[in-house]
């Protein structure tokens, strides 16, 4: 609708980043943490993510994200981000629920079994809840792309999937509902779609690396065209629920920089991961264990990633087709590609935490430093904590200030199992003298500093 003469309805808005709150104080947060353990959790992050008041059983397998949890998820979902776009891949957002009538199309609706969640409508149409997308983003591309020069293309979205897992298990790490990367690509031709594929080895490799993890890329099922197309990407972790053979290299392996040329020949990385021995139990070779004597590593890992390379398998049935350069209607060859953007927390609690809690690594830390005032109800312990709070508020800095009437036991307590980086720690004693404690809660490392100097640590 044209705006009336005169009237101006639309004010122009000043360029603002968005951003979470980046200053909390515990006082006001909403962190319900659990003293006892939690008899259902079997595993330490399941345990770890209830007790620091992460996520809140809804139903078996289905969870609410409070406050902290979410913080995380979204630090998480924010590095996934970015190395999609980096990769060239362009973010979009389809829905979770889904016309049974496409996965008719694909023959996958009755295939699913039932773990595929079946709805019906008021009209009595059947609906499912998405477990994963490939049938509807090639709809899409199928009604929008028709010729070979819109090729190729790679499409992402992050988003809330459901599998009726038989056994939901593990907190997150087994849901039923959860939140999954999932990166499709359209191609001509096989080399094309190698191209796409190795863009995305590359991209889960940094993303990874960014997380603080070592996924390691197992070989996961040889493409029908020779050579791998199918990686799992595996953190080792003894509760893993992946059992993993590999060459002990591989864990000597680094990940491609940020300065990875896209456009460039990306093989050569693929091939240097590819060409050390890595199986899971299901793929793994007796003769190739035995060959690799003490290199051998067996090991129990966490699958954080997949991905596909599929061809046609559902551009045919579909007839998701582009017209060559010689005018000929081709079936467009696709993968697809999937990250546990839940599961992924689970994952890193299971690599980094110790007996007293959590042990964030600085990427995707809730809060950078918690702010413990030990005596809330001196005033002078009060007004330098409050001091102390805003200047690392004004720097930029994210900080949750622990300002409750507690003791300093519990105090202690909650920041160590909440697990960020760093904690400064401020008390009547050493306030005479000007002091407080700076505490990485990674290294367990304490410094009495002055306050003005451990603000410099952490705003540098
Ligand atoms: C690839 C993207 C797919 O679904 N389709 C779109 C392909 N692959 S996958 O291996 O089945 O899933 C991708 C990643 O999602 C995580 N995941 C889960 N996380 C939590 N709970 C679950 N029940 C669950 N199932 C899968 C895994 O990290 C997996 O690698």
């Amino acid at each position: 609708m044209d705006n009336a003469p005169g009237i101006s309805y639309i004010r122009p808005a000043r360029a603002r980043p968005v951003m979470m709150s980046n200053a909390m104080r515990l006082s006001e947060y909403f962190l319900p943490t659990l003293k006892e353990t939690p008899a259902e959790a079997q595993i330490v992050s399941h345990r770890l993510m209830l007790r620091a008041g992460m996520i809140r059983q809804s139903s078996a397998g289905i969870y609410s994200w409070l406050p902290l949890g979410f913080r995380v998820l979204k630090k998480i979902e924010q590095i996934v981000r970015e190395e999609q776009d980096a990769a060239g891949c362009q973010e979009m957002l389809m829905p979770t629920i889904q016309p049974a009538d496409l996965w008719r199309e694909s023959a996958r609706y009755d295939d699913y079994g039932p773990e595929m969640l079946r709805i019906k409508d008021r009209h009595q149409r059947d609906m499912l809840y998405g477990p994963t997308n490939e049938e509807q983003i090639t709809d899409i591309f199928r009604t929008a792309v028709r010729s070979y020069r819109d090729l190729p293309k790679l499409l992402y979205h992050i988003q809330w999937k459901f599998r009726d897992e038989v056994r939901p298990r593990f907190g997150v790490m087994r849901g039923r509902e959860f939140l999954m990367k999932d990166s499709y690509s359209f191609d001509l031709d096989f080399e094309g779609a190698k191209r796409s594929y190795n863009k995305m080895f590359v991209a889960y490799l940094r993303t990874f690396e960014r997380l603080g993890l070592k996924a390691i890329p197992m070989v996961a099922e040889s493409g029908p065209i020779g050579g791998d197309m199918s990686h799992e990407f595996i953190i080792l972790a003894d509760t893993g629920e992946t059992q993993v053979f590999c060459h002990r290299d591989v864990l000597e392996f680094e990940a491609p920089g940020a300065a990875t040329d896209y456009d460039g020949d990306l093989q050569p990385i693929v091939d240097k991961w590819t060409s050390i021995y890595t199986a899971t139990d299901d793929k793994h070779d007796a003769r190739k264990e035995k060959a690799l004597g003490d290199a051998l590593v067996t090991a129990r890992g966490i699958e954080v990633g997949h991905i596909f390379y599929f061809g046609d398998k559902y551009s045919k049935p579909m007839n998701a087709v582009v017209t060559d350069a010689d005018g000929r209607e081709v079936a467009v060859h696709m993968g697809s590609y999937g990250i546990g953007v839940s599961r992924l927390v689970g994952a890193i609690i299971e690599a980094f935490h110790d007996d007293a809690g959590i042990l964030w690594p600085d990427s995707v830390a809730p809060f950078h430093v918690g702010l413990l005032n030990l005596k809330a109800d001196d005033s002078g312990c009060a007004a330098a904590c409050d001091g102390l709070y805003g200047r690392l508020r004004e720097n930029g800095v994210a900080v949750l200030y622990d300002d409750r009437a507690e003791r300093a036991g519990v105090k202690f307590a909650d920041m160590d199992l909440i697990g960020l980086p760093w904690q400064l720690v401020v008390g009547p004693r050493g306030l005479k003298d000007g002091i407080v404690e700076l505490k990485h809660r990674g290294t367990g490392e304490r410094q009495e500093v002055s306050a003005e100097s451990a603000l410099a640590r952490l705003t540098a």
